[in-house]
């Protein structure tokens, strides 16, 4: 990899500094970026801006642009590895983690380019009534037309997939984008323009810019030639993203923070609850925003689920990205660890108790063990907060509506879990459930066709499915009277 990447190679702009990165499964130093600054932003900014303009992109026959999508699916494809092995150190995940994220974007782009070219609005010749006389002899029909310019802006947690979220219904609708990948994690969002230009996508279409969030993001946020804002990342910069688009009122889309609940009910088969709610907890160690961190679990199997998962978490071989086998990786930052155990360590000093896990690892990077901890209060940031780490709290209930009730009380709303045997218990449960998206017997499945949809403070719009194409596309109404 090479060690220091020229995120202006056109020479428009400079950066304010440069941003050391590391593999967080080893602490090494693996190379560096610059933080762009207000000039870069500009440039990729005006580069955007006239190839939307110009119409080389939105106004090729859709077939051409399906085209495009297509081969940069099939180089994705035939690199998975090398484009893992990016992810991998980037992130810290192991390799086999890092290869599922880059089938899972493949995936996702194949997902898109299909819609190409399938895109069209509605007609009307209803008569209706008017002021001077009826409205007669009208065909009326709506047309959907790419939104403008776009700012993408994603996190560290599967960056390459999550970049792929919004550049692949981005680009099918035939807008031009600019994509700020997170400082931690910026060198799969590089690989990724690599491809697409190899792919035949014209100059200027996606243009990559490294930074931090506070000078690069927020610039690009506010710049009031960018028209649209999709932004992944935690609900207090989701705030701060809303304000800075007032300026030009920027359409967002809001991918933010979750607190999931896993409601797992006496009649559960536990020989799937238990490995579900395992992973459903500790996919990505636990740095996954649909993470079910509150595990709501009935009185009658409570203590042999504790001990179950305890034993599930125990087992879990963790490793960095060049330990083959391992399951669990690092977090992302030490910054990140210390938050977890800042999270974990208040709620042990408020009486809760710690069952498996809750130390650093004795080794290199920022590991943190699996843990399960039991004793909690609902006022508690364990239960409270987005912890973003391998930390899960089992709490017992005796009814549906006081675990509805405990599971509904948080400001999040992204994801939720049921583990039932009972089919009307299921219903009513994911019925009432305040979230996005509702798993039944099953935790963290996704499909490129279902939405994911913050309810409350989890988010705006949604991505996946036509929920998430939705959003890059303006709506003309057009009258013709004849
Ligand atoms: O996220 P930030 P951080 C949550 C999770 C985690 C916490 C902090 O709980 O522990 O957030 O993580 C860019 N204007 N999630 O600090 O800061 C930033 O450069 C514009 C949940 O990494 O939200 C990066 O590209 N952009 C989550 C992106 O925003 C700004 C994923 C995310 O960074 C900006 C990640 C600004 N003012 C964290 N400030 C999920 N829902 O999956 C930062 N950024």
């Amino acid at each position: 990899m090479s060690d220091v990447i020229e995120a202006d190679p056109a020479g428009e702009g400079h950066a304010s500094g440069i941003i050391p990165v590391f593999d967080p499964s080893t602490e090494e130093r693996i190379g560096e970026v610059p933080d762009s600054d207000q000039k870069v932003v500009d440039a990729a900014v005006a580069r955007a801006r006239e190839t939307f303009e110009s119409g080389v992109w939105r106004k090729l026959p859709a077939t051409r642009r399906a085209e495009v999508l297509f081969r940069a699916a099939q180089i994705i494809r035939d690199r998975t590895d090398e484009i893992a092995a990016i992810e991998s150190r980037d992130n810290g995940l192991n390799l086999a983690a890092a290869r599922h994220i880059i089938t899972v974007s493949y995936d996702m782009l194949m997902y898109y380019a299909g819609w190409v070219g399938k895109i069209h609005g509605e007609s009307s010749n209803v008569v209706s009534d008017g002021l001077l006389g009826r409205y007669e002899n009208y065909h009326n029909f709506t047309q959907l037309e790419p939104v403008g310019v776009v700012g993408l802006i994603i996190p560290w947690n599967g960056p390459f997939f999550v970049a792929m979220l919004k550049v692949a219904p981005a680009l099918a609708a035939g807008c031009s984008a600019v994509l700020k990948p997170a400082e931690e994690t910026p060198f799969s969002a590089l690989k990724l323009e690599e491809i697409f230009r190899e792919a035949g996508l014209p100059d200027g279409v996606l243009n990559v810019i490294t930074g931090y969030g506070e000078t690069t993001g927020a610039a690009l946020t506010a710049h009031p030639d960018v028209d649209k804002i999709s932004f992944t990342g935690s609900t207090e910069v989701g705030r701060l993203i809303v304000k800075a688009a007032a300026g030009n009122l920027k359409r967002l889309t809001l991918e933010l923070g979750g607190k999931s609940p896993l409601i797992m009910f006496d009649d559960a088969n536990l020989k799937k609850a238990i490995p579900g709610a395992g992973m459903g907890l500790l996919a990505g160690s636990g740095q996954n925003c649909s993470c079910t961190s509150r595990i709501y679990v009935q009185r009658g199997i409570y203590d042999q689920v504790v001990a179950k998962l305890a034993a599930f978490a125990q087992k879990l071989p963790m490793g960095g990205s060049d330990e083959p086998g391992s399951l669990l990786g690092p977090l992302i930052s030490e910054k990140q660890r210390q938050r977890v155990l800042g999270i974990l360590n208040d709620g042990v000093a408020g009486g809760a108790e710690v069952v498996t896990g809750g130390k650093v690892m004795d080794r290199r990077g920022y590991f943190v063990e699996a843990t399960i901890v039991t004793n909690t209060t609902p006022d508690m940031r364990l239960i409270r907060e987005e912890i973003f780490g391998p930390v899960g709290c089992v709490i017992p209930f005796d009814e549906e509506d006081e675990v509805l009730a405990a599971a509904n009380d948080t400001r999040y709303g992204l994801a939720g879990s049921i583990w039932t045997e009972s089919l009307s218990r299921a219903h009513r449960v994911a019925n009432e459930l305040r979230a996005g998206q509702v798993w039944v017997n099953c935790a963290i499945a996704a499909d490129p066709a279902m939405p994911i949809s913050g309810h409350k403070e989890s988010g705006w719009g949604g991505e996946r499915g036509w929920k998430g194409i939705e959003g890059y596309f303006n709506t003309k109404a057009v009258y013709m009277s004849h």
